[in-house]
């Protein structure tokens, strides 16, 4: 079973995706999803440049091996567009040994653990009463866990908010209103968005408590700081979010430099997730030993795969951590789908992010999960179970986008 071929597929139906795409001689191919929101033709040029010609012509059964072939035969270690790529690869492997052993992914990751996958969606609004109408909605939807984010009095746009306006504004969703947040604008500059700490600390915690008064204390309820704060202003959020019971508070602080953590610990029993920017079990490390966090934020597609990510949740385990994979758009319904197999297998499972891709990026990834009762669930097909269709993908080309950037209120650059 040797590697005949390996095509790096990138095209924008809806958003832009980077997929890689494994043939072996004896007729089965694989998927894996190398995806990195704004960077994506970094990854791709990773790909095709330096990766696939390494691929050609080995034994396709090899996936430890090929993964520390990638990782340890690089030299340079890490990093975001290396462990894209390595995950692509490896995912892609494990489709193709699945495939030919006739089994859903998850049964060789050994079997179920569990029902299905809770997951949670976003709802958001730029004040209260559309925030109050987007949680309704979700709940209709069947989500059993919602993330809320809302508008900051006084600041024009604010992280993860939907703009009911996306077409309008050129998003990377283009005309299609599904996606409930798409950060990325297809427009020759980075958009730049204006940030006021202060602001956001005082207004949350009254978004929670509306909240609270209005759908009970049952609902499960998270929240993304999305690496804006210090320790201290971390411990300060933390603390007075408390009463309203958050399933998690998401990237409190940037988390470069782990150790600022402690602080935030030590202020507040509100459980923290971090991790989405992180890409190796190695940049773990510190959090889970000294037990910074609760949830651990990476996905398959920005962590090594279905190899890099296992090998991270085993180790969460040791520390009763639990696994809460990033899941916007961006991780793409491939990444999404090795997200659900090892998910539903892992004894450490604590729930992951669902935004739902919009139709038209459906009509190029052909999926068979399904989302019923707030809950993911793979279908028995062997695999993945996604089929890439490159006849609609090609109505469909790479079209580049950014994330935007933060400005502080007075033109400092700061974390987006
Ligand atoms: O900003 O996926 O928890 N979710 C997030 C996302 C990220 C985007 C970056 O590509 O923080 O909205
Ligand atoms: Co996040």
């Amino acid at each position: 079973m040797n590697i005949q071929s390996a095509e790096v597929l990138v095209s924008s139906p809806g958003r832009n995706f980077v997929t890689l795409r494994i043939t072996t001689d004896d007729g089965f191919t694989g998927l894996g999803d190398a995806t990195l929101n704004g960077r994506e033709l970094a990854a791709a040029a990773y790909l095709t440049e330096h990766v696939v010609p390494l691929l050609i012509g080995r034994d396709a059964s090899r996936i430890e091996d090929t993964w520390q072939y990638l990782y340890r035969g690089a030299y340079w270690r890490r990093g975001p567009v290396t462990m894209a790529a390595i995950a692509a690869v490896d995912t892609a492997l494990w489709d193709i040994k699945a495939k030919a052993a006739g089994m859903p992914l998850y049964q060789l990751l050994g079997g179920r653990s569990r029902d299905g996958l809770l997951v949670y969606g976003h709802a958001s609004g730029v004040d209260v009463p559309e925030l109050f109408d987007s949680i309704r909605e979700h709940m209709d939807e069947g989500y059993r866990a919602i993330r809320i984010q809302t508008g900051i009095p006084g600041l024009p746009s604010v992280y993860g908010v939907a703009h009911s306006s996306n077409a309008a504004a050129g998003t990377a969703a283009g005309s299609d209103a599904r996606y409930d947040y798409e950060p990325a604008r297809r427009s020759a500059l980075p958009v730049e968005e204006t940030w006021d700490t202060r602001a956001y600390l005082r207004h949350i915690p009254t978004v929670f408590e509306a909240v609270r008064n209005e759908f009970g204390p049952e609902l499960p309820l998270l929240h993304d700081a999305h690496h804006r704060l210090t320790p201290i202003q971390a411990a300060k959020l933390g603390k007075s979010l408390e009463p309203y019971d958050l399933f998690w508070l998401e990237d409190v602080t940037p988390a470069e430099n782990q150790a600022v953590l402690r602080r935030v610990r030590e202020h507040t029993t509100t459980p923290l997730a971090i991790g989405e920017v992180f890409n190796t079990i190695w940049d773990y490390r510190e959090l889970f030993e000294e037990q910074l966090i609760d949830y651990v934020r990476s996905p398959v597609t920005h962590a090594g795969g279905i190899t890099g990510l296992r090998r991270i949740f085993d180790f969460a385990a040791v520390y009763q951590i639990k696994s809460g994979a990033h899941g916007p758009t961006d991780v793409s319904p491939v990444g999404l789908a090795a997200a659900i197999h090892l998910g539903l297998s892992i004894p450490n499972f604590g729930i992951q992010e669902y935004m739902q891709h919009a139709p038209v990026t459906h009509e190029v990834f052909r999926t068979t999960y399904t989302f019923e009762n707030g809950m993911l669930n793979p279908s028995d097909a062997p695999g993945l179970g996604v089929d890439y269709d490159d006849e609609v993908a090609a109505a469909h080309p790479y079209s580049g986008a950014y994330l935007p950037v933060n400005r502080l209120l007075d033109g400092s650059m700061h974390d987006w």
